[in-house]
């Protein structure tokens, strides 16, 4: 991308979602949330979704926090449930693009069944997971995605188990759309979820986030020797989900980043419901008042006796 196209498209996304909102920056400095934010605003801007097309949900966490600073539709719901809160919103609208965001706690210890669910239905959404291997908004405890031997909040000797392997996870699944990308590279952010924002069904993108006031294990350092580029990797072929499988069992040395799977015949939830085959209208469309009392017997509340 060259410079002036650069400014351009930096200027547009200020404008599409503001950050000067008049709610104070919980931040720290250099967090990758701020990377995220301003990646997923440039892929909205640039596959051309206006205000109005798309929501955002949130979870509870720094990540989750995003939701102060964007000026456009959004929910932040509670810790652990933001899969079932989107997954809600985009079989009620499909006009409009859900996306949601959570934290590496959310989605692989209080919503790990949420996300399962939310794979297996591959319910139309792009699903954002935050992955700082730690708890932030708590200050700092482990994670099911910390570091075996990380020193944290809670675990002052080390912890002493190993992390899931997350993307392993994820493709045991049978999921639609798989990718990855890393906090400390805008760019790569942008083009990974340019290509989920275009998926229909359930869109599963991890980006390796730099906390860097908690996570002292894996800062962006760190990865930045450990990235590569799937593009690189010669013959790779993203249909294949044993290729995928393979290709993240490295946790440590050659670090995956891109869309590394995607299934482009799997029907998504909606595609698949018998009830809706020849509606044109979205269930939100179809909310109206019904009069239930004729299907409601009289009755009356009755103590029970003593
Ligand atoms: C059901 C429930 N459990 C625990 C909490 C407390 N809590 C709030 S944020 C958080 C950790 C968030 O970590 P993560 O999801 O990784 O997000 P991050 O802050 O790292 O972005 C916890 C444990 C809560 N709010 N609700
Ligand atoms: S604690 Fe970590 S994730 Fe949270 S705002 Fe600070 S740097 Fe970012
Ligand atoms: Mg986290």
């Amino acid at each position: 991308m060259d410079k002036k196209t650069r400014d351009n498209l930096i200027a547009k996304s200020n404008d599409f979602l503001k950050y000067e909102t008049d709610k104070v920056i919980t931040w720290c400095s250099n967090c990758g949330n701020y990377g995220i934010q301003n990646a997923i605003t440039r892929a909205l801007v640039l596959e051309g979704f206006g205000r109005r097309d798309f929501m955002m949900c949130f979870d509870i966490g720094c990540s989750g926090n995003g939701s102060d600073k964007v000026e456009a539709t959004t929910v932040h719901g509670l810790h652990g449930r933001v899969i079932s809160l989107a997954a809600g919103a985009a079989v009620a609208n499909q006009r409009m693009k859900v996306i949601a965001f959570a934290g590496d706690g959310a989605t692989f210890s209080e919503g790990v069944n949420h996300l399962v669910h939310g794979v297996r239905n591959d319910y139309p959404m792009l699903f954002v997971h935050h992955n700082n291997e730690n708890y932030g908004l708590t200050i700092g405890q482990a994670s099911a995605t910390t570091p075996c031997g990380a020193k944290m909040a809670g675990a002052p000797d080390g912890v002493v188990i190993d992390p899931i392997n997350t993307l392993e996870f994820v493709l045991s699944l049978k999921p639609s759309f798989v990718a990855r990308s890393f906090s400390g590279n805008v760019d790569h952010m942008t083009s990974v979820f340019r290509e989920a924002l275009k998926h229909k069904g359930f869109a599963y993108v991890e980006v390796l986030q730099a906390c860097p006031t908690y996570n002292k294990t894996t800062p962006d350092a760190w990865y930045a020797q450990r990235v590569r580029y799937i593009e690189d990797l010669e013959g790779y072929d993203k249909g294949d989900i044993w290729a995928a499988r393979k290709i993240v069992e490295d946790m440590e040395e050659n670090i995956y980043c891109g869309v590394l799977y995607e299934n482009a015949s799997k029907r998504d939830f909606m595609s698949v419901q018998k009830s809706r085959e020849g509606i044109k209208t979205e269930l939100v469309d179809e909310v109206k008042h019904f009069d239930v009392t004729e299907l409601m017997p009289e009755w009356r509340w009755v103590p029970s006796a003593g």
